[in-house]
């Protein structure tokens, strides 16, 4: 397995951290190819938890490399700050590389992207409030910082003044907000430049040179499917490709070299932040699922919105990723339920849906039609075999299957990483 590419199925928080690190033990490189600080993977090991945000999972195996790609975004404070905080709990970081072309979230972006979800109001996007929607904005626009602008003070100082025209136009003249200045954002930019300069590394080269000796490499999305910028629930998304073409230009490995697309997916559904989610429950279900399953954001600590697992979602995000398989996590929380609906269609306005509806207006009043699965009481989180499972929860597993259009590689029945069934 070469090139793998570990992405979310659904709305994120899937498990793809606890999917990466896994893979970890056979991998030689981990690379983050999209977003930035907004992403919360946690790793449990032995008991001990960890929350990754810009880190790649994979950091946590020795002998792994990590690479955060020209497609993600960085915020220097805070990628310090995890480096630190590891390095005390003992893990190695001193592998790090960082892509030259990398986008640097400057603080007018993280000002930016808190005040347009105030004036936006009812109609917010629900954002983790980082800064991510405005420095993507910014390098599609051709004003962003990168992680090379930081080693030519004239260069630097030039891009920011260009960048602040626009945005202290906006600030003072839109938000009733005071000026940002020049210095404090060189301040602020500069300070990390130092520790910065050694990691910094030519990345696309790194990766096809590793490739090319035989190595294994992990692309590991943050975000998910149905967050993405062209393949999400637009405008409710995030402003990244979490998708597997991500992957391709979020790391300048190109798409012949993929082996393998993992798709990650909860045995049911959670979504944090708005948009539209057709098997929400938002009862006494819904909040069982939260509390059973833990269900708050690992960046924020939002509570995330639950509901069914939908079959729809699963074979979309099947297809628009080409998935060679998926992993199903969290079928404990599922536990002591007496039957376990699954969304096969939607109804729309009476008509039925196989697939996902054309117009996004049409997904937001979709209702999902459900068939039912008998359910299991029997603790699974120490099943390690396929077999070992209750012949109810077998049958959950093999109707997602069936349904979703891939192959279950792994089941996860805990959030250790040793809670996984791997199917053969
Ligand atoms: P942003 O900040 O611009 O990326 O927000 C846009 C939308 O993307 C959603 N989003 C996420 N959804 C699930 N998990 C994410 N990471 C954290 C976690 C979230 C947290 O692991 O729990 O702690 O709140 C994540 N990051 C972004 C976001 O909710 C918006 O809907
Ligand atoms: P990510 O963003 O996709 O990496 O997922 P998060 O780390 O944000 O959220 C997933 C949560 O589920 C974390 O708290 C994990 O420790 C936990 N988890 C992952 N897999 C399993 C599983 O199979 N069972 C249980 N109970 N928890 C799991
Ligand atoms: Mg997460």
């Amino acid at each position: 397995m070469p090139a793998v590419v570990v992405l979310g199925a659904q709305w994120g928080d899937e498990g793809k951290g606890k999917a990466t690190d896994q893979l970890a033990s056979r991998i030689d490189y981990v690379v983050k190819f999209n977003g930035g600080n907004n992403a919360g993977h946690t790793v449990v090991i032995e008991g001990e938890k960890y929350a990754l945000h810009l880190l790649p999972s994979g950091i946590l195996s020795p002998g792994v490399v990590p690479v955060i790609g020209n497609g993600v975004v960085i915020d220097l404070e805070v990628l310090f700050e995890e480096i630190d905080a590891l390095e005390a709990r003992g893990v190695d970081t001193g592998k790090l590389l960082v892509s030259s072309a990398a986008h640097l979230i400057a603080p007018y972006n993280r000002t930016i992207d808190k005040v347009t979800e105030r004036f936006l109001g009812k109609r917010k996007i629900g954002t983790t409030g980082r800064g991510i929607g405005p420095t993507y904005a910014d390098k599609i626009n051709r004003v962003g910082i990168r992680v090379q602008d930081l080693f030519d003070e004239n260069i630097l100082r030039q891009k920011v003044e260009g960048a602040l025209d626009q945005k202290n136009h906006l600030l003072v003249k839109v938000y009733n907000r005071r000026a940002i200045t020049v210095d404090e954002v060189l301040d602020e930019l500069l300070a990390n430049a130092d520790r910065l300069r050694p990691l910094v590394a030519d990345t696309p080269l790194v990766l096809n040179n590793a490739l090319d000796a035989g190595k294994t490499v992990v692309f590991e999305a943050g975000q998910a499917t149905m967050l993405d910028v062209d393949h999400g629930t637009y405008p409710f998304v995030t402003s990244s490709s979490a998708t597997a073409g991500g992957a391709c230009t979020g790391s300048g490995v190109g798409p012949t070299r993929i082996d393998r697309v993992v798709g990650v997916i909860k045995a049911y559904t959670t979504r944090v932040g708005e948009g539209p989610f057709p098997t929400e429950l938002l009862d006494d279900t819904g909040e069982w699922l939260r509390k059973t399953g833990g269900e708050y954001g690992t960046t924020t600590g939002r509570p995330r919105r639950t509901g069914w697992y939908d079959a729809v979602v699963a074979r979309y995000s099947a297809r628009i990723n080409g998935l060679t398989d998926l992993v199903v996590t969290k079928l404990d929380t599922l536990t002591g339920l007496e039957k376990v609906p699954v969304a096969v269609a939607y109804d729309v306005d009476g008509t039925r849906h196989d697939e996902m509806p054309l117009d996004q207006s049409d997904f937001h009043h979709a209702k999902p039609v459900y068939e039912e699965f008998p359910g299991w009481w029997e603790d699974i989180s120490q099943c390690r075999s396929f077999d070992d499972l209750p012949v109810n929860a077998q049958r959950y597993v093999l109707a997602l299957e069936e349904m979703s259009g891939a192959r279950i590689s792994a089941i996860g029945v805990g959030p250790g990483r040793e809670a996984t069934i791997v199917r053969h």
